[in-house]
């Protein structure tokens, strides 16, 4: 039966259960017992009933049939604003998107490591400039994997500034610029392969002068030999892992520390102390078996004041030609609490995913090949470090079980988790006061509140406002990973989801599907008067900017030729202009039009160029001059009644 057949025999309907799929029970089993399945993609159809079972072994429970939505409840009619911006990566796109919550609408998408010619990145100078080359001009990368999306913060909540983001393939970061919503620089990471989480700092600033965050930290994912050049290639007792730190204004590579395993999503305090990361391959493992033995791996706390003055006091080493200090945070060279960079608390098993409950009380770690969250209490992991107690284990407050496959945790602020359960394909919401009892040996408190099924594998969830103080606690966002029957069919590659849900009640409710392009991977919910954008340039921002039109012309000096250019609806300032085969031509183009909204494109033919420019913005282009003849340059963004008729002729004589 082909999933053609199963769409058109039902009709979609939001609360209907029984078109969920599951996982088929050998996988559920395996995971729930000798922990050696990774049959996680089957989607052969299995009873419901027996699904459960599966999850029912280990804490799961059925989820409960969610009172329905009135639609206009969550409205936002034709013409008003939404009420939040969400900020989502883009997965393996390499870009980063902007919707507007609760109506889902797509406002923009950002590109970031990925080249695009709508906007022109990659294409023009300026972003290559950002984006990094080669000598020859051309982008360094051409593709980008990113996972994690987080705002700049001042008091423990977003100040509107920056977003960050990872590129997990070539271990670099982005920063954009919230007033443009541009990406405005990216920084490659010496020492790292698969730079998976990040978290900028949650602190107040040091220093009054600055009102933003002053660092961001990246969790390297793959352990490589150091520097990776061709030794110990077949040694992996001797590859490793680093945290990296990143200055948020300078985006300079600070520091680095080595760790024992492997890091992968990273959370900060709020009190500025603390980064931490999730770990789940403390085996350095090379195959998944390996991974997966020990029955615990960790969460790592790093004690960055601690760090930072090991590096002041010059206790690092660098790493080949690269000249960023690293310490080291290995155990072995850390036995004493009261001087250890790094604490390691032990948490079953292959852990996914940690997340600072905003109260600054708790880290919360979720259990991926475990069906529990581990909750760590920072109080005590700082009593740790000042030598309270000997066993980081011992930081634990509980451990409760919520089903299976957890990855991520959301939060209300009212003292409620919400975490994504890849397996049961549900949203667990639990209360951490309770699971904090129970794990003291109250055997009748069942921490957990409620269960909700999402279609289908969430990756995953947050909430609005929810990694900052000022949580809200009215919505939550599963980003599933599979959608199979969701939406009308499209061909073997299938949309992903955000799935909204109203978490204002003792019971969550499912509000829409979202479908969106793969893979939206991570995102923040920020409310909207948090972010104050420029909705036009400014002519001055750029110094090769053309400022009126009767400054249009060709400059040639040598074989160098800089080609002058305004755009003005509906004309460029040269009707043509005429440049020798062998040139090498650089076109600089200023959009002249002070009109909010009136963006004009610019492409020529077979020269491989397309970019836009904004209202009173100046890009460039350089290309080699290689073909002789006739290319009608001309504006691909439809910007005035003679759009059409706006071309310019680049007349490129033969040699
Ligand atoms: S990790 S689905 Cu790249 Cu964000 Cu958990
Ligand atoms: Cu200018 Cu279309
Ligand atoms: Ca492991």
């Amino acid at each position: 039966m082909t999933s053609n057949d199963e769409t058109s025999k039902e009709t979609p309907n939001l609360q209907d259960v029984s078109r969920r799929k599951f996982l088929n029970t050998a996988a559920l089993v395996g995971l729930a017992g000798a922990g050696l399945s990774v049959g996680l993609t089957s989607c052969k159809n299995e009873e419901k009933s027996a699904a459960l079972t599966g999850a029912g072994k280990t804490g799961g429970s059925t989820a409960s049939a969610s009172s329905a939505v009135t639609y206009g409840e969550f409205e936002v009619p034709p013409g008003q604003l939404d009420e939040y911006y969400e900020f989502s990566s883009g997965g393996h796109s390499g870009e980063v998107r902007v919707y507007a919550l609760p109506s889902g609408r797509t406002l923009k998408r950002i590109p970031v490591f990925n080249i695009d010619c709508e906007s022109g990145w990659g294409i023009t100078n300026e972003s290559k400039a950002i984006m990094g080359t080669h000598p020859d001009g051309s982008p360094k990368y051409k593709t980008g994997d990113t996972h994690h999306v987080h705002g700049s913060y001042t008091d423990g909540t977003y100040n509107g500034k920056y977003l960050f983001v990872n590129d997990k393939i070539h271990g670099r970061m982005a920063r954009i610029r919230l007033d443009y919503m541009v990406c405005d620089k990216i920084v490659e990471i010496p020492n790292v392969q698969g730079t998976h989480g990040i978290f900028p700092d949650k602190r107040d600033p040091v220093d009054p002068k600055i009102n933003y965050t002053t660092r961001v930290f990246l969790g390297q994912e793959f352990h490589i030999p150091q520097p990776n050049d061709g030794r110990d290639e077949n040694d992996p007792k001797k590859y490793y892992c680093m945290l990296t730190c990143v200055g948020s204004e300078s985006m300079d590579v600070l520091w680095q520390c080595k760790i024992d395993g492997n890091l992968d999503l990273i959370a900060t305090s709020y009190d500025g102390t603390l980064a931490a990361s999730n770990q789940y391959n403390t085996e350095n493992g090379v195959t998944y078996e390996e991974m997966m033995a020990a029955e615990r791996d960790a969460c790592v706390f790093f004690n960055i004041a601690r760090i930072e003055a090991a590096v002041k006091a010059g206790k690092y080493f660098t790493i080949g030609t690269s000249k960023v200090p690293v310490v080291d945070g290995t155990k072995a060279a850390n036995p004493d609490p009261k001087t250890s960079l790094t604490c390691y608390v032990p948490v079953p098993k292959n852990p996914h995913g940690v997340n600072a409950t905003p109260d600054g009380k708790y880290f919360i770690c979720a259990g991926k090949l475990s069906p529990t969250a581990t909750v760590i209490d920072l109080a005590l992991v700082h009593k740790w470090f000042d030598g309270g107690f000997k066993d980081p284990r011992d930081t634990v407050v509980a451990e409760p079980e919520i089903g299976l496959g957890p990855l991520h945790t959301g939060f209300d602020g009212r003292g409620n988790a919400y975490t994504t359960l890849f397996l049961d394909s549900q949203i667990v919401k639990w209360d951490i006061e309770k699971s904090i009892a129970q794990f003291k040996g109250n055997s009748k408190v069942d921490p957990i509140l409620d269960r909700i099924d999402v279609h289908y594998q969430p990756g995953h969830g947050f909430t609005s406002m929810g990694e900052t103080k000022d949580v809200d606690g009215k919505f939550f966002i599963s980003d599933n990973k599979f959608t199979k029957d969701r939406f009308l069919p499209v061909g073997p590659r299938h949309p992903d989801s955000g799935q909204l849900i109203d978490i204002r009640g003792d019971k969550m409710r499912l509000i829409a599907d979202h479908s969106t392009h793969p893979e939206p991977h991570d995102a923040i919910i920020v409310k909207r008067d948090l972010i104050r954008t420029k909705q036009i340039n400014d002519l001055n921002e750029h110094p090769l900017a053309v400022k009126d039109a009767k400054d249009c012309r060709v400059v040639r000096s040598g074989k160098k030729v800089t080609v002058h250019l305004t755009s003005q609806a509906p004309a460029f300032g040269l009707r043509e202009f005429t440049i020798k085969q062998g040139d090498d031509v650089t076109i600089i183009l200023t959009n002249l039009d002070k009109v909010e909204d009136l963006t004009h494109g610019f492409a020529i033919p077979k020269y491989d160029i397309n970019f836009v420019v904004n209202p009173q913005q100046t890009k460039s282009v350089s290309f080699k001059a290689d073909k002789p003849g006739v290319y009608w340059v001309y504006c691909t963004n439809f910007c005035h009644a003679l759009h059409l008729e706006m071309r310019s002729r680049m007349l490129v004589e033969k040699a």
